[in-house]
């Protein structure tokens, strides 16, 4: 038997974030953001055809919830403040009703000892924003600046972790390149200047934050997935894999750690005439505004080889073009997401922070397993039998502790997620949450036996096996 304890302070939490579990109810005051209008516009690409507006309906039953974290072992959890709903038109009149909603959440988790970590952005930009060009024009940069401000005054008294985005490579990856988000382009120079004004969105919010003297902590939360080479031995497949690295993971960690580009990703994107457009002081701003703390989602790693295939050039330059995506015959797969299950990703992850970023202080903030018809596993008490998801969690905690072990600033696990939640273009295909819920009846939650397995877990600070 191995003890795997871990340190009394770590953060036990799950993440979640506002625009896949408030829903929508008539007076809320909410704008659109560009999933609403998405929905509207092509309902035929969602899953069953559930959108945005039919979520686990936390808008009116977050105590419920809140009460259901602390039945699972929660000390932390971390949602995001929908700017749609704070700011119906993106910028201008704040919403008194999203006031009164986060409010009342937020002390809903303090008063049941549960440090609220809040989220500025996660891929929910307001509609009007988008129409105007998105992250594309530079005014949203500013919008979002005011956004975040708004939230730090309003909020700032109670909390104390904010992060500036989620996941900001989401929007460039899957609405600028890869075509499975709105608005479904492909362009490489558009992607870099999506890209470009995130991070200085995400310094400005830093910079806003500390000019406004708020005491607690603030990062980004970044999906890192380490590159492996097909053959560690064979230096082309080396170079594709280190550049895949600089194109998906350096390409924020670098900024929001560093305060600076890799050299080598700027060369690349110079050669493929992609460099955004800027501002000379932009550059300070980034070098000037590093953050405090890093969260780090891990779900799977990218594999690369040598480049192959012939250039497709049909949508213009690709990072694709210095590798080809390799797939690798014996990994173990989540047949219903699609994504490899490789644990020992998050320890290297981790130790690259440690060796490369100064060993600076992070937390995993989101890793978890979603699987389709859960129901099945449904006991005569009603309980979900996921043992899939214990074991899931466990075979990562254990890389977990070794990092901790050797050295690494990890504070705390978040799983993803929380209560079943909507996941975009996938809407409820598969689920993910300690907590099951039913869609079909009253959204009525039930605690799966992850759930109670993840209270044991926190109450006894690690387990043993
Ligand atoms: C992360 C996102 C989450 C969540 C999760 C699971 O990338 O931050 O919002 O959805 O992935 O992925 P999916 O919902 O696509 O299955």
């Amino acid at each position: 038997m191995t003890a795997y304890n871990f340190p009394q302070d770590f953060w036990w939490g799950s993440a979640a974030s506002g625009p896949q579990t408030e829903g929508r109810l008539p007076g809320d005051g909410k704008g659109d953001n560009v999933w609403d209008h998405w929905f509207q516009a092509a309902p035929e690409k969602f899953f069953d055809g559930i959108g945005p507006g039919q979520t686990s309906q936390v808008y009116t039953k977050f105590r419920e919830d809140v009460a259901l974290m602390k039945a699972t072992g929660h000390n932390s959890f971390r949602t995001s403040i929908q700017w749609s709903r704070l700011l119906p038109k993106g910028t201008g009149a704040v919403n008194p009703e999203a006031v009164k909603f986060y409010n009342a959440y937020i002390d809903e988790l303090l008063a049941q000892g549960i440090e609220p970590f809040i989220n500025l952005h996660h891929f929910d930009l307001p509609w009007s924003l988008q129409a105007a060009g998105g992250w594309l024009n530079r005014e949203t940069v500013e919008a979002y600046v005011e956004f975040a401000k708004t939230c730090f005054t309003l909020f700032g008294d109670r909390v104390k972790k904010w992060f500036t985005f989620n996941e900001p490579i989401v929007p460039v990856e899957a609405g600028y390149l890869y075509q499975f988000h709105y608005p479904l382009h492909t362009s490489l120079k558009e992607a870099v200047q999506v890209g470009f004004h995130e991070c200085l969105a995400s310094a400005l919010a830093v910079a806003a934050y500390r000019e406004l003297k708020q005491d607690g902590e603030i990062g980004v939360i970044l999906n890192l997935s380490p590159s492996y080479p097909r053959d560690e031995n064979n230096p082309a497949d080396c170079q594709a894999a280190h550049r895949a690295n600089l194109y998906f993971n350096r390409s924020f960690l670098d900024p929001a750690l560093k305060g600076s580009f890799p050299p080598e990703l700027i060369a690349l994107l110079k050669e493929q005439d992609c460099l955004p457009v800027y501002r000379a002081t932009d550059l300070t701003t980034i070098k000037d505004n590093t953050i405090d703390l890093l969260g780090v989602n891990y779900y799977q790693p990218r594999r690369v080889k040598a480049k192959e295939t012939p250039l497709d050039h049909s949508h213009g330059p690709m990072p694709e073009d210095y590798f080809d995506v390799y797939d690798w015959p014996a990994k173990k797969i989540n047949p219903y997401r699609g994504w490899e299950i490789y644990e020992k990703g998050l320890y290297d992850l981790l130790i690259d922070v440690r060796d490369n970023y100064d060993n600076f202080p992070c937390f995993i903030s989101e890793n978890g397993m979603g699987v389709e018809g859960e129901a099945r596993y449904r006991n005569a008490d009603g309980v979900i039998e996921d043992d899939y998801r214990i074991t899931f969690i466990k075979d990562h905690l254990r890389y977990l502790h070794q990092a901790l072990a050797e050295g690494c600033k990890v504070r705390g696990y978040h799983v993803w997620t929380c209560v079943d939640n909507w996941s975009w273009t996938n809407a409820y295909k598969n689920r993910y949450g300690l907590i099951s819920v039913d869609l079909e009846h009253d959204a009525s939650r039930t605690i799966k036996k992850s759930g109670h397995w993840f209270k044991q877990l926190a109450e006894e600070h690690g387990f043993t096996d």
